[in-house]
């Protein structure tokens, strides 16, 4: 039996993996940075991204898709920066696949814009094994939810490029230790870059919006030399 559902797994994965590599190539031509946040469920995606996107219309053409199980409530709440944004239900299905994001990228012109940001279904296992064809994906993880979680769920912050710690105005409170949750992920990950932020204060925020600029810069020139 094993062998048998192994098998029609990785026959899902290699499509989606095709998928990803043709969304890939189209995020390339247009020189569009997009970004995946993955997180479990209420780490903070959707206050955090809230609060990017504010930050960067200011200076950038910005859009976002949001995927949840059920419900819009995500990005009602998005589209209060004033961002274009698509609410994915995946009903049921606990991660986003290229296919769902390809197929809610239509009418979106992608030349028109600098940045797409993804949020992922939250859950710490599920969104790890789907290419989505983004630049980076970050993995969040809250003060609140334990520093042993990139113990638990290592495939996350493995197929992760930095990590981005939130809610920091709590870190107190429930006795967040930094130095444990550091040497977590850097045993899973080593030499991870990591962000402290708040959505609340927003602490770490600035340096965040610089890295993310940088990040679009360097896509910038890539797209140059290679056209
Ligand atoms: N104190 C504090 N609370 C926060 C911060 N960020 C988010 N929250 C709160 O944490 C809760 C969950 O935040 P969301 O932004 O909905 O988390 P999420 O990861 O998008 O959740 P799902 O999409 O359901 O997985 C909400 O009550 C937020 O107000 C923060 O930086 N500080
Ligand atoms: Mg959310």
């Amino acid at each position: 039996m094993n062998p048998r559902i192994l098998e029609i797994r990785q026959g899902i994965l290699k499509k989606n993996d095709q998928l990803a590599h043709g969304l890939r190539e189209r995020y390339m031509d247009a020189g569009v940075c997009v970004i995946d946040l993955v997180s479990s469920p209420g780490a903070g995606k959707t206050a955090f991204l809230e609060e990017t996107l504010r930050r960067l219309r200011e200076t950038h053409s910005v859009a976002a898709l949001v995927g949840d199980l059920a419900t819009a409530n995500d990005a009602t709440r998005l589209a209060r920066s004033g961002a274009p944004v698509r609410q994915i239900e995946t009903a049921g299905i606990c991660h986003l696949e290229a296919e769902m994001v390809e197929r809610h990228l239509e009418g979106w012109n992608l030349n028109e814009l600098d940045f797409l940001f993804i949020e992922n279904v939250g859950n710490l296992v599920c969104p790890s094994s789907y290419d989505l064809g983004e630049d980076m994906r970050a993995v969040l993880m809250s003060v609140t939810e334990g520093e042993d979680k990139p113990l638990k769920y290592p495939t996350i912050y493995n197929s992760s490029d930095i990590a981005i710690i939130t809610k920091i105005d709590l870190a107190d409170a429930v006795e967040f230790n930094r130095k444990e949750a550091y040497e977590n992920i850097n045993s899973v990950r080593p030499n991870m870059k990591i962000f402290e932020t708040s959505a609340r204060t927003k602490q770490g925020i600035d340096e965040w919006i610089e890295f993310v600029k940088s990040l679009r810069e360097t896509k910038s020139k890539k797209v140059n030399t290679t056209s």
